[in-house]
């Protein structure tokens, strides 16, 4: 029997609206995974659509809560870390990554900020100078177009895009410390949608995961992408394999989710996720998982 890997998942609890934890969760759990949490704020929605939402600042806990697991010796697969509660919490996060840390264990930045060119409310410029911080400790980095260009400092650039410009991208990215990126929201041609992939360590070529572009926008689906990504990863899946199955993942939830839903509720993660869970076991099979004894 395979022993069980721990991620810990740094993110916000959005109550409602299908992001952050509240997919992070299910989607390690269903690969096989234990998501233990480092909640960075409560909020009763997300942003991206609500108005008048609550939102509470955990960032007096977190280091409290790691202190504690550290004195129980709880050993940590993954660090995966996404929507920030406050500035302040830059340096919080970096000291978690650094007490956490083992040998082998993966940290994985999502440097949730913006989109569609645009921050995301209460995120600045400022978001960005922290973000970068956290990508100097990461071993991949997923961010989203809009993201890679605020955090090299750059105008956000509409698609489709030119290989040239993406393959800069990637490359300026790697050059903020991880050792792989991934580039979600990667749009060459008008039908086609996906990421594209790169890892130092493989010698810095660049791999296209493309796939159908479905009409429309959907709140979430970073998150959801970044989690499965993490699965797949966590079970020593190659990069571009692990990319390949977030993509068609992503694709599967926009299929299963009605068009008439309003788009900030999210998309319909929960079908598939059977289905995710099992493609990823059965391509991990026989590779052997390391674990901690
Ligand atoms: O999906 C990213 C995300 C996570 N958490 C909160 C958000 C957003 C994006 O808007 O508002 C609270």
């Amino acid at each position: 029997m395979d022993c069980q890997k721990r991620a810990v998942a740094i993110h916000d609890i959005s109550c409602v609206g299908k992001c952050s934890l509240t997919v992070a969760l299910p989607i390690l759990s269903a690969a096989g995974i234990e998501c233990s949490v480092l909640p960075t704020a409560i909020l009763s929605t997300h942003t991206g659509g609500f108005t008048g939402y609550t939102f509470l600042d955990l960032t007096e806990e977190m280091l409290p809560i790691v202190r504690h697991w550290e004195k129980e010796n709880i050993q940590v697969d993954a660090l995966y870390s996404g929507y920030v509660g406050s500035d302040a919490q830059f340096p919080i996060i970096r000291e978690v990554f650094q007490r956490l840390r083992r040998k082998d264990t993966l940290i994985m930045v999502d440097p949730v900020m913006a989109d569609n060119g645009r921050y995301y409310p209460g995120f600045s410029p400022k978001t960005a100078e922290g973000m970068r911080t956290l990508c100097e400790m990461a071993d991949v980095l997923v961010p989203n177009m809009t993201e890679a260009a605020f955090l090299l400092g750059e105008e956000y650039r509409e698609g489709p895009y030119d290989s040239a410009y993406l393959e800069y991208l990637l490359k300026k990215l790697t050059e903020l410390g991880p050792k792989k990126v991934v580039l979600t929201g990667v749009y060459p041609r008008e039908n086609q949608l996906g990421a594209a992939c790169i890892s130092r360590e493989d010698g810095g070529q660049i791999q296209w995961v493309l796939a159908q572009r479905m009409p429309g926008m959907y709140h979430g689906t970073g998150d959801i992408f970044a989690s499965a990504l993490l699965a797949a990863l966590m079970k020593d899946l190659a990069l571009e394999d692990a990319t390949r199955i977030a993509v068609d993942y992503i694709l599967d939830c926009i299929r299963d989710t009605d068009p008439r839903q309003e788009p900030r509720f999210g998309v319909n993660f929960e079908r598939s996720l059977a289905a995710l869970g099992s493609r990823i076991l059965q391509a991990a099979e026989g590779t052997e998982i390391k674990c901690w004894t």
